[in-house]
């Protein structure tokens, strides 16, 4: 049944085979006997209560024991659990695959045709019934599985930046946070549906809670924006509320995680200091770790921005952020848990791009063991687009994780329809050459300590992400942080299938529309080459990157007279030379520097001619002119689906495609204005008005 407040996202398991396959499914599914002994185990059971009525016309009989029937059954459970799956499976392969990993395989017992779902932890059976699920839910052949699956990483988390006691998400475009903390440990029905969305894509840990725990001094009006006070749900009966969630989320093998004010031991506690070496404060750590653990054994850790944006860090006593991430680390240890520590530094340099690997390099070797540090993609911060950050592969010696971002901060906000997954695969792709020749960006989070984090983008909204497409960036969003392989058309239209049915046309019309979503964002939003951040910053909270003003941020663009671009060469900032040769020398150049980086890396004139004999300025005129075009081919593409889907999913995505539209007009004028005004040289084509 669907919910009202709510959608069912791609969980909608109806039904989309008939004839022969659908009596496959019904051959080997409609009986079911799921070893019942743990949280995982009995959320599995629920999941087939749901999904077997929608995907088979009937419900599922769930058995006490191995039924015989007159067809086949599903078994789900460890070797352990029942002979008839230590008899149907290699048994030592299946205990050697790693934790979260499963094994699919259709079987035959005693003469009837069932179905084995069995892994070496519970984790891992919730994930394969979650596969199994999705298998008959995109109408794929059931008979003859034999599908064995481990996660790429071990941590696949997201983060929330979700305003505890506010009740808002900072840069969430899904309306308020899902989270009531004043109401907790009393649990709502969304908490679990939440689980569920999470554990189908293979996500196993949340932090709950915005980085910011802090004040966060910046130019906001909105009272709620600038009030962050997150630190309190280190607070004694906060943590006690928080056993609920936690209880949640472990049924479904995700782990919570808190952040965490690096000044706690002063605010929570009764401390004057929260110097990271100072043995009160160390001690202070320690107990509330072991509070923490107390109350849930399975506790994540504490995901920490610290010296960052105004959030106070080891800087305020002279330390360094070693001594700052192993301080907490220490008390966190014993109980297994880790410090996830955010290497988002900026403020002291001209260029905002060369300092995080400035700070943290030096560093690498230093942290703990169990200290991750955790780097955006970029230099910047999730533009459109952006070169990959110089950090990774340049700390062989320390745990690190990958932070994408699943909102949509700048790349529409709930309104623009931008799919991230194509983006995601460029950056996971990316050969540094860190180990020589073959070092993908992707290679390097494989370490039990280490992973790919996403900023999350639910909340209250009916869409849950604020526009029922974006729901794809959640879900490819842990398809990827489960298999950088993917083939990235394949998860779309595994969501797209999930999420609007089995009418190929429409699979196939949104399929395209993502695909070439991310690539118009990027024309219309900096008209390609390597521009960005471009946007507004003004008064309204809300409005914070989304509208075009790129006269705010000259230092981005560096627009003069004379060209534009900024020159991060050995000649300007110097970032290139971050990266590892042969990357370093082909940015240092620009007549080697791919032209999608050119203006990231250097400072041109406009007349500057690129590869095919255009000039830099006529390119960002055509750029942000086909950006525009672009997005009203995919807005058309979408009003062919009227009456092919739900009246309300319909016309949601088609008025957000026309303010999108809107949007897209706006940006391409006001970019193209400005360079024309800058540069004093006409669009060849005559589209851009004379000043
Ligand atoms: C959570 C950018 C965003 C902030 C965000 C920050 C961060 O500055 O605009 O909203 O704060 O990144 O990642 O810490």
């Amino acid at each position: 049944m669907p919910h009202e407040q709510y959608d069912d996202c791609w969980l909608r398991y109806e039904r989309v085979a008939d004839g022969a396959r659908r009596e496959a499914y019904r051959r080997r599914c409609r009986h079911a006997y799921v070893a019942e002994k743990s949280p995982e185990s009995s959320a599995v059971r629920d999941e087939l209560r749901r999904a077997v009525p929608g995907l088979l016309d009937e419900d599922v009989h769930l058995w006490q024991h191995p039924p015989t029937t007159a067809d086949g059954f599903l078994a789900v459970g460890t070797p352990d659990d029942m002979a008839m799956i230590a008899e149907s499976v290699p048994v030592g392969e299946v205990e050697d695959l790693a934790d979260g990993g499963y094994l699919l395989r259709s079987v035959e017992w005693e003469g009837q045709d069932c179905l084995v779902v069995t892994a070496p932890t519970d984790r891992g059976l919730v994930y394969g019934t979650f596969h199994l699920l999705r298998l008959m839910a995109t109408g794929e052949p059931i008979d003859d599985l034999d599908v064995w699956e481990e996660p790429a990483y071990d941590n696949r988390l997201i983060n929330h930046w979700d305003c505890p006691f506010r009740g808002t998400v900072e840069r969430g475009y899904g309306g308020e946070s899902i989270f009531d903390f004043d109401r907790l440990p009393d649990l709502r029905d969304r908490y679990e549906d939440y689980a569920r969305l999470l554990a189908s894509v293979g996500v196993n840990g949340v932090v709950v809670n915005n980085v910011n725990t802090d004040y966060y001094p910046r130019e906001t009006t909105t009272e709620a924006a600038q009030t962050f006070d997150g630190w309190r749900l280190l607070e004694s009966r906060r943590l006690e509320d928080l056993t609920s969630l936690a209880s949640v989320f472990r049924r479904y093998g995700i782990r919570l995680y808190l952040s965490v004010n690096f000044a706690a031991p002063e605010r929570i506690g009764d401390l004057d200091t929260f110097d990271p070496l100072d043995e009160d404060v160390r001690a202070w750590w320690r107990q509330k770790v072991d509070e923490v653990y107390d109350l849930i054994p399975d506790f994540g850790g504490f995901l920490v921005k610290a010296d960052s944006e105004g959030q106070p860090g080891p800087y305020n006593y002279d330390r360094d952020h070693v001594e700052g991430a192993n301080a907490i680390a220490q008390a966190l240890e014993p109980h297994g848990g880790r410090v996830w520590w955010r290497a988002f530094v900026y403020g002291s340099h001209e260029d905002r791009a060369v300092q995080a690997y400035d700070t943290f390099e030096p560093l690498d070797g230093e942290f703990a063991d169990n200290v991750t540090v955790q780097i955006k993609n970029g230099p910047i911060d999730f533009q459109p687009r952006e070169p990959v950050s110089t950090l990774f592969g340049a700390m062989p010696e320390t745990d690190v994780g990958l932070e994408l971002q699943i909102t949509g901060e700048y790349t529409g906000q709930g309104v623009h329809a931008t799919y991230h997954l194509p983006m995601w695969k460029e950056v996971l792709d990316f050969d540094t050459h860190a180990d020589g020749e073959g070092s993908p960006v992707k290679s390097f989070f494989r370490g039990s300590g280490e992973g790919v984090v996403g900023v999350g983008s639910v909340g209250e909204d009916h869409s849950w992400t604020g526009h029922y497409l974006a729901q794809s960036n959640l879900y490819a969003f842990g398809r990827a942080a489960w298999d950088p392989d993917c083939d990235a058309e394949a998860v779309t239209r595994e969501w797209a299938t999930q999420t609007f049915g089995a009418d190929d046309d429409v699979v196939e019309t949104v399929v395209e529309i993502l695909h070439d979503s991310w690539e118009a964002c990027i024309d219309y939003e900096t008209g390609g080459l390597g521009l960005m951040h471009m946007m507004h910053n003004g008064e309204e909270y809300l409005e914070n990157h989304y509208y075009p003003s790129p006269e705010e941020w000259p230092g981005y663009h560096g627009a003069s007279e004379g060209g534009i671009g900024v020159d991060r060469t050995s000649t300007g900032s110097g970032y290139a030379a971050q990266y590892r040769d042969p990357v370093a020398e082909r940015y240092e150049s620009p007549e080697t520097c791919p032209e999608k980086f050119l203006l990231f890396f250097h400072h041109l004139p406009w007349d500057y001619e690129l590869a095919d004999g255009t000039t830099v300025v006529q390119r960002l005129y055509d750029n942000c002119f086909d950006g525009v075009e672009e997005v009203e081919r995919l807005r058309d593409r979408w009003t062919e689906l009227e009456g092919r889907i739900d009246e309300r999913r319909f016309r949601h995505v088609a008025e957000r495609f026309e303010e999108q539209v809107a949007q897209a007009e706006r940006w391409r004028d006001v970019l193209t204005e400005t360079f024309r005004d800058y540069s004093g040289i006409p669009d060849e084509r005559g589209r851009v008005p004379e000043p």
